[in-house]
Parts: C-alpha cells; structure tokens; sequence
C-alpha cells in the first residue's frame, strides 16, 4: 500500500461560509418534533449529524432527519467541484443521505482517532454485523481549515499488522487544506487506509457526507 500511489481526489470550492454561518446552520437541524439536535461528541470534536444517524440505525431506527437547505447546496457545489476539477464521477446528491457537522477544537493528539468506515465488505459496527453500512463514495468538505504546518487535518495511514496503527505524522498522508477544500476517500483510501484528524493549533470545522445502504 503504498503513499505513491493512493489516488485522493480534491477541489476546492469558491465561496465559503464563515464560522457565523456555521452556528447558525447546526441550529437548523432539527428533531421531526421541531426541537434542534444535541451535538454529540466530547470537548474536542462536536458532531452535528442529520440524514440518517449512526446511532438511530444501530438501534434499528429508519427515521430521516432532513437537511437544512444550505447542507444539500453545499454537497451539490463539492459534487459539482469534483467532477469539473478532478474529472471525478459521482452519484447524485440525493444518494448522500448522511451528514456530519464536525468542530474540531484545538488539541494535540489524534482528535478522531484512525478508523475505516464501514463498507460493503466489512459491515460491522461495535463489533456487530449490522444490516446497512456506509456507500463507497465519502466526501469531506473543510469549511474552516486550521492552517499552517501544524493544523489540524485529515491523515491517513496504512493498517499495521492488519490493525489501526498508532499516528505517525511524518509517515501520514496529509492532505493540505484550507477553507473550501474539497476531497473524496473512495477505493483504496476508503476501504483500505485508516483515515482520522490530527490535533492542531486552532479549530477545524468540516463536512462529512455518505450515503446509506440498507441491507
Ligand atoms: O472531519 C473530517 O474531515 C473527517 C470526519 C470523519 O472521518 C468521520 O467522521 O468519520
């Protein structure tokens, strides 16, 4: 597996929304009951999730938050970016029914410790076979990107010894972001590489979007 030739797609799209904006848009999502979703997480990374959530679906949920209006535009301006920028094919934006609002707060190990979503070939969470997984596309969006060489970012490293292996920064795949950064894990870098977020200097806010298979 090696760093040469993992293929990570990436764009960048022209107009972001400022971090005022991004308070206001986790406010926007909201329970069916009108009331707004609790962010989960812990004081390094708050989660904002809509779609269909993980948790829901571990318990056998199928109910379907929907996304604020500005969730759905900006998925369909990084489709838009991937496919004129990296000449990427890409379902349509209604497949990508998942979506996590992730702020990362300063911290110096590994925020979102390394991890392979669920696939097609591994449907498995907790340690469970589960009757749905994780499509094969996954797109991230960076909407605040925490700049200079000691930001926080995306690393992927390969599995040692067929297990998550401990980060490396040195031997990680970084991808190099600022506000707008666009990329796609698919194929190798999806199913294969662990991917999570280093700690930085100051705060990450991005956008993670999958689509949902049932089984
Ligand atoms: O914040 C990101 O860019 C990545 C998030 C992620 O990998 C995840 O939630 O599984």
């Amino acid at each position: 597996m090696s760093k040469n030739t993992l293929h990570i797609p990436t764009a960048k799209l022209d107009k972001i929304f400022n971090a005022q904006s991004l308070i206001a848009l986790s406010d926007q999502i909201i329970n069916s009951d009108g009331s707004p979703i609790t962010p989960v997480g812990t004081k390094a990374r708050k989660v904002w999730e809509s779609g269909y959530r993980f948790e829901d679906m571990l318990k056998g949920e199928r109910n379907f938050i929907s996304f604020p209006k500005i969730i759905t535009d900006i998925c369909q301006k990084a489709i838009s970016a991937l496919t004129s920028q990296s000449g990427e094919n890409i379902p349509s934006v209604d497949n990508f029914t998942n979506c996590i609002i992730s702020q990362y707060n300063k911290g110096s190990n590994g925020i979102l410790k390394y991890h392979i979503d669920m696939n097609k070939d591994h449907p498995y969470a907790r340690g469970e076979l589960r009757d749905f997984h994780w499509g094969e596309h996954i797109i991230g969006v960076v909407l605040h990107a925490d700049l200079g060489k000691k930001g926080a970012r995306l690393c992927l490293q390969p599995p040692e010894n067929g297990r998550s292996p401990a980060f490396n920064y040195r031997a990680a795949i970084q991808i190099p972001e600022e506000d707008g950064t666009v990329f796609l894990l698919k194929g190798d870098a999806r199913n294969k590489w662990f991917h999570g977020v280093k700690g930085g200097k100051g705060n990450r806010l991005s956008l993670t979007y999958r689509s949902v298979e049932f089984l």
